[in-house]
């Protein structure tokens, strides 16, 4: 049968479920990521599962997002990161290496694997055919231990490229353009898979860009095919071993076609707060600007940090700008200095941070009061830069560099000619900063470093037939998972301390929530459209689980958050008729009877008097889950 990349990786990887689209398929999962953040829960669960040494072919641990260090807190995080990888025979990627998904896609990504990772932007490695999904810890700490991931069979959104990039235009743009069409939400359960002429026009590192942020989008991945493109690429990382060709038959068929011509596509630019808002820059117009940063897992490659430096090269940035690079990897930045585009940027007034998440994440860089903000990064959710009134762009590589000159947004083409950059046939490889796993004998010698911070995983009680409680909190549309879990670099240390994060849960939006949550002995939350959008954090479902927050009832649920309501025991539910949101307020005293989860469920408002009909998407094994009290009591009571 004619298929598509997707259906022929999942082909390979389905051990259990048919392969029919809604249905639930169990997948083989051949390789693992997380980052820090993320990573210290995910390997205390994996602990906590008590296997002797992953499972996988490979799995990576990197440090990445807190490489501050401001006290023990951090620094105590890394050391038990390393001792983990270290005794469970895992390669991890030490502080200053870079940026988890730019290293895993320069130095081990392979084509037609299936990876997962705990942190949302894992699709990066779909621009070198690797089928890459987020997920929470748990489940990436499950797949470690060789259990198989479950998703709904995808729906297969085949994008088809035509035609060939402008000077001046980039994947950012192309990412945006998708973004434009398909906005941020509607797009859970679906695969955007590449495809057409213009796919053989863009890099690996472009491609790359348009995967990764096409998390944005709410899919479950997006996925380049691999070609003689991807063999080049991998050629020049020394890896031309880890490649395998993957193309889609002629005839394949895709549930769904979008069709960009990549002639067409303009500098675009999303504008504040969603990544979905997006209009072209010329539309959006010369806003005046205070902060250029370039970096994050979307646009911090050779390629782009090139470019920038060569738009830069004998130049002065505005005067009233400040700007801030952070590139992707140590590699990227070896080469930035060998070719003397490190000076350039330095020159023009740039200041270079450290190769690591940083500003994307709210690590430093924040802007300041109510000034504009313009990002190469893939978020711009309020706040999440550290200013609550900041307002955040988001934008390719040419655009960002072209506004640090002028001050203003400003659209690349306005500059004159685009310079040509040459990217290395062979970069420069270097993995000292990358421990490889030990061997097992050794690794069972191994003791793993704890500090004072890293707290036991709290453990959580089976759910009753009934929940019953107070509405904690109502909120609208779009709620990200910063608005329910803030990072930063104030709440950041605290990622390996469920009883210390749990204090910030909501923080922004209502300052009250942990103590009203605290009062009421916990209760339920009430939201809109595509609630938990954004990272894959799980401490926004395990720290409200931790404050007793028995259900969240909404109207739709972004794929990665639900998942992680599930592991950690929160019944996640949604309103069988949306427009009911609105006889539910704040305050409200409601009963649920859930009893064992296999049908829909009613909702009584004791406050108003009255009844609402719920549903849920749960599939059997989900239920009993929840039942449970969440996965690691139900992997404990089901071993
Ligand atoms: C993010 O971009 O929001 C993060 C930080 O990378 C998260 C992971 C986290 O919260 O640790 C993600 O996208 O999953
Ligand atoms: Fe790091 Fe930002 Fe990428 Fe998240 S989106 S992995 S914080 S660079």
């Amino acid at each position: 049968m004619a298929g598509t990349i997707t259906e022929k990786i999942l082909a390979r990887h389905i051990v259990e479920g048919e392969a029919r689209v809604g249905s639930e398929v169990a997948l083989k999962i051949d390789n693992t990521l997380t980052q820090d953040a993320t990573g210290t829960m995910a390997y205390l669960q994996f602990e906590a599962i008590g296997i002797d040494r992953v499972k996988t072919q490979f799995s990576v641990s990197f440090v990445d997002h807190n490489t501050l260090q401001t006290d023990f807190k951090n620094a105590d995080d890394h050391r038990f990161l390393e001792s983990v990888a270290k005794r469970y025979g895992l390669y991890f990627s030490k502080p200053g290496n870079g940026i988890c998904h730019q290293v895993f896609l320069e130095r081990f990504a392979v084509p037609g694997n299936t990876l997962i990772g705990s942190d949302s932007h894992t699709p990066t490695a779909g621009g070198i055919g690797c089928f890459a999904m987020g997920a929470g810890g748990l489940d990436v700490a499950c797949a470690m231990a060789g259990a198989p991931f479950r998703i709904k069979y995808p729906k297969i959104v085949g994008i088809k490229l035509t035609g060939r990039l402008k000077p001046w235009v980039s994947a950012k743009d192309v990412i945006l353009t998708v973004l434009q069409k398909v906005d941020v939400k509607g797009n859970v359960g679906k695969v955007f898979e590449y495809f057409g002429e213009g796919v053989a026009t863009l890099s690996v590192p472009d491609r790359a860009t348009i995967t990764n942020m096409g998390t944005e989008t709410g899919c479950t991945t997006s996925i380049f095919p691999s070609d003689e493109v991807t063999r080049e690429f991998l050629k020049a990382q020394g890896r031309e071993k880890d490649f395998v060709p993957l193309m889609p038959d002629e005839d394949a068929t895709y549930d769904e076609v979008i069709e960009i011509n990549l002639s067409e596509v303009e500098p675009m630019v999303a504008l504040p707060h969603s990544p979905g808002l997006v209009v072209s820059v010329r539309e959006a117009g010369p806003i005046k600007v205070d902060q250029v940063a370039i970096g994050s897992c979307t646009n911090s490659s050779l390629r782009d940090l090139k470019i920038v430096a060569k738009i830069l090269k004998g130049k002065t940035i505005s005067e009233n700008l400040h700007m801030f690079i952070s590139p992707g990897s140590r590699q990227v930045v070896e080469h930035l200095i060998n070719d003397g585009d490190y000076v350039d940027l330095v020159r023009a007034g740039a200041r270079i941070m450290e190769n690591a998440c940083g500003p994307c994440i709210g690590m430093g860089c924040a802007p300041a009061s109510g000034s504009v903000s313009v990002r190469t990064f893939n978020r711009n959710f309020e706040g999440r830069s550290g200013t609550k009134d900041a307002r955040v762009y988001l934008v390719s590589p040419e655009t960002a560099a072209a506004t640090a000159l002028t001050g203003r947004l400003t659209d690349p083409r306005d500059l004159g000619e685009y310079p040509e950059i040459e990217l290395p046939k062979s970069f420069i490889i270097n993995d000292n900063m990358i421990i490889q796993p030990l061997p097992e004998e050794e690794a069972k010698k191994v003791e793993i470093k704890r500090g004072p911070n890293i707290k036991p995983l709290p453990s959580f009680d089976p759910i009753s037939d009934t929940l019953e409680g107070k509405v904690l909190i109502k909120v609208g549309d779009n709620i990200t998972t910063d608005h329910i879990m803030p990072a930063g670099a104030r709440i950041l240390p605290f990622r390996s301390n469920i009883p210390e994060i749990s204090k910030f849960v909501f923080e922004a939006v209502d300052p009250e929530f942990y103590n009203k949550a605290r009062e009421a002995n916990g209760g339920f939350i009430i939201g809109g459209e595509n609630y938990g959008q954004g990272s894959s954090r799980e401490h926004a479902a395990l720290a409200p689980k931790y404050l007793g927050i028995k259900a969240v009832i909404v109207k739709s649920f972004a794929r990665i958050h639900l998942a992680n309501l599930i592991n950690f025991g929160i019944v996640p539910l949604t309103f069988k008729n949306p427009d009911d949101y609105d006889k539910i307020d704040e305050g409200d005293n409601l009963e649920i009877s859930i009893g064992d989860l296999k049908g829909d469920c009613i909702l009584k408002n004791l406050t108003k008097n009255l009844e609402i009909e719920l549903e849920h998407t749960l599939s059997d094994m989900d239920a009993e889950i929840l039942k449970c009290g969440g996965k690691l009591p139900w992997i404990k009571g089901s071993k």
